[in-house]
């Protein structure tokens, strides 16, 4: 008898598309909006899983994993990735973090999760609005991709 152990998650675009993205996306230190002050600003539609004054955290559009979760800060301040994370961000990185640990109980993640900061083109960033990425609700793999 066959039995399948895989999960019947299947993320909703490929790898490749990813990288493609993060490829094609403009790295930016500047203060142009991104996808992601619409989000903030309730232009565009997200669902919302955690907010309060400093911090949103709402579902990717294209997730990879079961539960897979961005939180990001509601004002960059010249924050677009952690690699331009400078002294007076410590304390938004240091919330950023905990919210995703908040969010991750709040998701019932208790048997582990991953927490992931994509950083430039070869880090596969595409959104240069500084994000973490909660994933989890699957085995994790080790080394990531
Ligand atoms: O690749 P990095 O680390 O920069 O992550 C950016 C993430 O933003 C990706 O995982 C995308 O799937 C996600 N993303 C992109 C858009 C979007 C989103 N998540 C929620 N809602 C979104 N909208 C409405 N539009 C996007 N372009």
């Amino acid at each position: 008898r066959l039995v399948v152990l895989t999960s019947h998650f299947t993320p909703s675009t490929s790898m490749a598309s990813e990288k493609e993205a993060a490829l094609a996306a403009t790295p930016s230190d500047s203060d142009s909006p991104t996808i992601f002050d619409k989000i903030i600003n309730k232009e565009i539609p997200s669902t919302v899983v955690y907010e309060d004054d400093k911090v949103l955290a709402f579902r990717d559009i294209s997730p990879q994993a079961p539960v897979h979760i961005l939180i990001i800060p509601k004002v960059r301040d010249g924050l677009t990735g952690i690699s331009k994370a400078e002294e007076r961000h410590f304390e938004i990185l240091g919330r950023l973090l905990y919210t995703a640990k908040l969010v991750a109980k709040q998701e019932g993640l208790d048997d582990g999760y991953r927490v992931v900061i994509n950083d430039g083109p070869k880090g596969c960033q595409s959104v240069y609005h500084i994000h973490v990425h909660l994933l989890g609700g699957r085995q994790m793999n080790w080394p990531p991709g």
